[in-house]
C-alpha cells in the first residue's frame, strides 16, 4: 500500500508511476487483457488533456483512450488524481491504473474521450480493438513503460524508493534508517534519530518491528520524494554533476574495499634518515635536552594515568578532555605524540601507543569532525609514525582515515567542507564562516598529507583532490594579490575579503612553501604561489612599530588591524625556511624577516608576567606586542613561537634562539606544570594561577618536539630530508616523484 500512501501525500507523477509499475502486475495484465476491468471506477469525471484532446471525437471508446489519460503526465494536478479506483471502489491496490482499461459498464474514461464530461459512449472492450488501435495501444503502452523505467533508474535515489516499497519483506534484514541531517543540521540530530529508532519497541516484539519498519519505509519515501523534487528543479548540468559525484562516491567505496580489505599495495619502506638519537656533545645542552624529555615523560604519564584512550588530559581535574573537533574519534594525544615519543627514544611508550592504535583507533564514528584538525593531527601523526618506524599498522590506519575524509570534497567546486560526519559522509561548513564559506587555512592545509596518502596507497585520488583545490585558487582573482580567508565551496568564489597570516589563513601559506620543498623542489607552481603571496603580504600586511618591532597585521577589505596572533608567529620560521628558494638577492632578506618576526614574538613573551605569550598582541593605542583585551591574554601551550626559534636556530645557529627556547622551558615549568601534567593559562599578565585545565595534544606533538630539536644536533630529523607538517609531524621529502618525472622525461 505504500504507493497509495504516497499518492495521498502528493507524490510527483514520475515517482508514483514508478511505484505503480513496481507492483509488477500492470504490464502482464494489460497484455492478457482480462483482469483489467476489476478496478473500473463507477464514474470517471476527470477532464482530459494532453494527447486525448487531439483525438477525433466520434471514435469508439477504446482502452487506448484510457492510456492516453495515463500518459498525460504533464496535466496539472496532484498525484492523488492517480487513484480514483482505490478511493471509489476501495478495493484494488492498483486501482488507479486498472479502470482505465475497462469499459463495458460504460462511462469511465470514455466519457471524456468521446466528447466531454459525462457524455461518453459505450466502449466495446479489448476484444473489439481494431488492428490500428491495438498498434496505437501497444505504442502508447511501451512509452509508458519507458517512462516508468526512466523514473526508476534515472532519478537519483529512486532506487531507495523501490527498495522501501518492494524489498521490505524482512524487517530483520533492513539496516536502521539513517537519520541524515540536512545542511546546517547538527550531527547530534542524526545520532538522536538513530537512538529513537532503537528505542521504539523491545527486541522480538513483532508489532513494534512492523511499526518500526513502516516508519522506516515512510522515511525512505519521504526522502526519495524530497530528492526527486529537488532533482526536478535542477538544471541539466547540475543533474550531470550530481551523477558524477555519485559515481565518484561509488568509486571511493570500491577503493576502500580494495585497499583496506584486500591490503594496501606493497611499498618499499626506506629506512628513515636522521633518526639516531645521538647525545649532544655539550654537557649543558645534553642536560637541557634531557630536561625536555623529562617534561614529555611527565605529560605522557599523566595522560596515561588519567585520560588514557581519550583525546586530551585535564591536568587539574585529572580526567579526560574531549574536544568536539575530533567528533567521537578517540586517542588524539596518543596519535599526536607518537613521533615525539619515537625521536626521544621512548620506546616502551611508543609500543604502548601502537598497541592502543591497533586495538582501539576507530574512524567509523557517527559524529562531525573538523577535517583540518583530523588531517593534521591524526593523518599527520600516523603518517610520520609510519615513516619513522616502518610499522604497517600506521600506514593502514592513515589510508583508512584518508578514505573516510574523501566525502568532504563532495562540493560543487571541489573545495572541501570544514566539517564532516565520518559515518554518513555529510559535510557542512562552520556556521560562523562568512557566507557559508570554507576556511583558507583549513582546506589549504591538506596538501602534504594527501600527497603522502597517494604515495602510500598507490591511489592518485588523494593527490587529485588537493590539486583540484589549487586549480580553483589559481583561477580566482586575488584582491591585491592576497588570499582571503573565506571561499565558498558551492560558488567557488571568495567570501569576505579578510586576510590573515594567523588564524584562518596561516598554514595555507606554510603548505605552499612546504609543498614545493616536499616535492624535492619540483612543484614549481607551489613555489610561485608561495613567493607571490609572500610579496603581497610584505606589501600590504607587514609593518614596523615605532619601537622598531616588525609585525604582521590583519587585512580587512583594505583596512589594517594592527594585531598579531600567537598563531602568526610561525611565520618567522616559514620566511627563514623559504629563503632557500628565493632569488639570491632576496634570500638574506627573508632570513632577516624571519629573525625580526622571531624577535617580535619573543617580545610578546617577554612583556608578560609569566614569560609566555598571549593569544594575540597589538600595536595600537600606545602599546607594542601586548594584549589589551582580556579575551586575548591566554596561553594554551601553543608552539608557534618555539617553532620559529627552532627554524631560526637550525638556519642561523645564533645562540639567542637556544637562550629564548630555554626561557620558555623555564616558564612552562614554573607556570604551566602541575601534578597532573601541563595546563594552559587564562591570563599571562598576572602572578595568580589561572589554569585552563587542558593539556593540548599539540603540546606533546609540537611544543615539546620543537624544544627537543633545538637542543639536539642538526642531524636529528635534518631539514634537507624532512618536512614538518603544521602539527610538527615529520614527512620525508618525496624524492621518488622526481625520479619518476626524470624517468618519464628520458
Ligand atoms: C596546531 O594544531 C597547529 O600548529 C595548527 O596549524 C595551528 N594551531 C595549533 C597549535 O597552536
Amino acid at each position: 500500500m505504500e504507493n497509495l500512501t504516497n499518492c495521498d501525500e502528493g507524490l510527483q507523477p514520475a515517482v508514483c508511476r514508478a511505484c505503480l509499475f513496481a507492483k509488477g502486475a500492470a504490464p502482464a495484465r494489460i497484455a492478457g487483457g482480462e483482469p483489467l476491468q476489476a478496478g473500473r471506477p463507477a464514474a470517471q469525471t476527470r477532464a482530459l488533456g494532453g494527447l486525448d484532446a487531439q483525438e477525433p471525437a466520434p471514435q469508439p471508446l477504446t482502452a487506448g483512450g484510457s492510456e492516453v489519460w495515463l500518459l498525460s503526465g504533464s496535466a496539472p494536478g496532484p498525484w492523488t488524481d492517480c487513484q480514483p479506483a482505490a478511493t471509489t471502489s476501495g478495493a484494488m491496490p492498483v486501482g488507479g491504473l486498472l479502470p482505465l482499461f475497462s469499459s463495458p459498464g460504460g462511462g469511465g474514461l470514455g466519457s471524456g474521450l468521446g466528447g466531454g464530461l459525462g457524455g461518453g459512449r459505450k466502449g466495446s472492450g479489448p476484444a473489439a480493438f481494431r488492428l490500428t488501435e491495438k498498434f496505437v495501444l501497444l505504442l502508447v503502452f511501451s512509452a509508458f513503460i519507458t517512462l516508468c523505467f526512466g523514473a526508476i533508474f534515472f532519478l537519483p535515489d529512486s532506487s531507495k524508493l523501490l527498495s522501501g516499497v518492494l524489498f521490505h519483506s524482512n524487517p530483520a534484514l533492513q539496516p536502521p534508517a539513517e537519520h541524515k541531517p540536512g545542511l546546517g543540521a547538527r550531527a547530534e540530530d542524526a545520532a538522536e534519530g538513530r537512538v529513537r529508532h532503537r528505542e521504539e519497541g523491545a527486541p522480538g516484539d513483532p508489532g513494534a518491528g512492523l511499526e518500526d519498519n513502516l516508519a522506516r519505509i515512510r522515511e525512505n519515501h519521504e526522502r526519495a520524494l524530497r530528492e526527486a523534487k529537488e532533482t526536478l528543479q535542477k538544471l541539466p548540468e547540475e543533474i550531470q554533476r550530481d551523477i558524477l559525484l555519485e559515481k565518484e562516491k561509488v568509486a571511493q567505496d570500491q577503493l576502500r574495499d580494495k585497499d583496506l580489505f584486500r591490503g594496501l599495495p606493497k611499498v618499499d619502506f626506506l629506512p628513515p634518515i636522521g633518526v639516531e638519537n645521538r647525545e649532544p656533545a655539550d654537557a649543558t645542552i645534553r642536560e637541557k635536552r634531557a630536561k625536555i624529555k623529562e617534561m614529555m615523560t611527565h605529560a605522557w604519564n599523566n595522560y596515561k594515568r588519567y585520560a588514557w584512550g581519550l583525546n586530551e588530559l585535564k591536568p587539574i581535574s585529572k580526567e579526560g578532555h574531549s574536544s568536539s573537533l575530533f567528533g567521537n574519534i578517540k586517542g588524539a594525544t596518543i596519535v599526536d605524540a607518537l613521533d615525539t615519543l619515537f625521536i626521544m627514544g621512548m620506546k616502551t611508550e611508543f609500543q604502548e601507543a601502537k598497541s592502543w592504535i591497533k586495538k582501539y583507533l576507530d574512524f567509523n564514528v557517527n559524529a562531525e569532525v573538523s577535517v583540518f584538525e583530523v588531517n593534521i593531527r591524526f593523518v599527520g601523526g600516523l603518517l610520520s609514525a609510519y615513516y619513522l618506524s616502518g610499522e604497517e599498522i600506521f600506514r593502514k590506519k592513515a589510508v583508512e582515515l584518508g578514505v573516510k575524509l574523501l566525502p568532504a570534497f563532495h562540493t560543487p567546486s571541489g573545495i572541501p567542507w570544514a566539517l564532516l560526519n565520518m559515518k554518513s559522509g555529510i559535510g557542512r561548513n562552520w556556521p560562523w564562516a562568512s557566507g557559508g564559506s570554507s576556511i583558507l587555512a583549513e582546506f589549504g592545509t591538506l596538501h602534504l598529507e594527501f600527497m603522502h596518502l597517494s604515495h602510500l596507497s598507490g591511489d592518485p585520488v588523494f593527490a587529485e583532490k588537493v590539486m583540484k583545490i589549487r586549480t580553483v585558487l589559481n583561477k580566482l582573482d586575488k584582491p591585491e594579490g592576497l588570499y582571503p580567508n573565506y571561499l565558498n565551496p558551492s560558488s567557488g568564489q571568495w567570501g569576505q575579503h579578510h586576510v590573515s597570516v594567523g588564524g584562518l589563513g596561516d598554514s595555507f601559506y606554510e603548505y605552499l612553501l612546504k609543498a614545493w620543498l616536499m616535492s624535492d623542489k619540483t612543484d614549481l607552481e607551489a613555489k610561485k604561489m608561495y613567493f607571490d603571496a609572500v610579496q603581497a603580504i610584505e606589501t600590504h600586511l607587514i609593518r614596523k612599530s615605532s619601537g622598531g618591532l616588525t609585525y604582521i597585521a590583519e587585512w580587512k577589505g583594505g583596512l589594517l588591524e594592527h594585531k598579531m596572533g600567537h598563531l602568526t608567529c610561525f611565520a618567522g620560521g616559514m620566511f627563514a625556511l623559504g629563503a632557500d628558494g628565493a632569488p639570491e638577492a632576496r634570500a638574506q632578506h627573508y632570513l632577516e624577516l624571519g629573525a625580526e618576526i622571531a624577535r617580535t614574538c619573543h617580545e610578546s613573551y617577554n612583556r608578560t608576567y609569566v614569560k609566555l605569550g598571549p593569544e594575540a598582541f597589538r600595536f595600537d593605542g600606545g602599546v607594542e606586542a601586548i594584549a589589551t583585551r582580556q579575551n586575548e591574554k591566554y596561553y594554551i601551550l601553543r608552539p608557534e613561537v618555539i617553532e620559529t626559534y627552532m627554524y631560526m636556530w637550525r638556519l642561523t645557529h645564533d645562540p639567542k634562539y637556544r637562550t629564548w627556547a630555554w626561557e620558555a622551558v623555564e616558564a612552562l615549568e614554573s607556570h604551566c606544570r602541575v601534578n597532573g601534567g601541563y595546563s594552559g593559562l587564562r591570563d599571562v599578565y598576572i602572578a595568580r594561577e589561572s589554569y585552563d585545565d587542558v593539556q593540548q595534544s599539540f603540546f606533546l606533538a609540537e611544543t615539546l618536539k620543537y624544544l627537543y630539536l633545538i637542543f639536539s644536533d642538526d642531524d636529528l630529523l635534518p631539514l634537507e630530508h624532512w618536512i614538518f607538517n603544521t602539527e610538527a609531524h615529520p614527512f620525508p621529502i618525496l624524492r621518488e616523484q622526481k625520479k619518476e618525472i626524470d624517468g618519464k622525461g628520458k
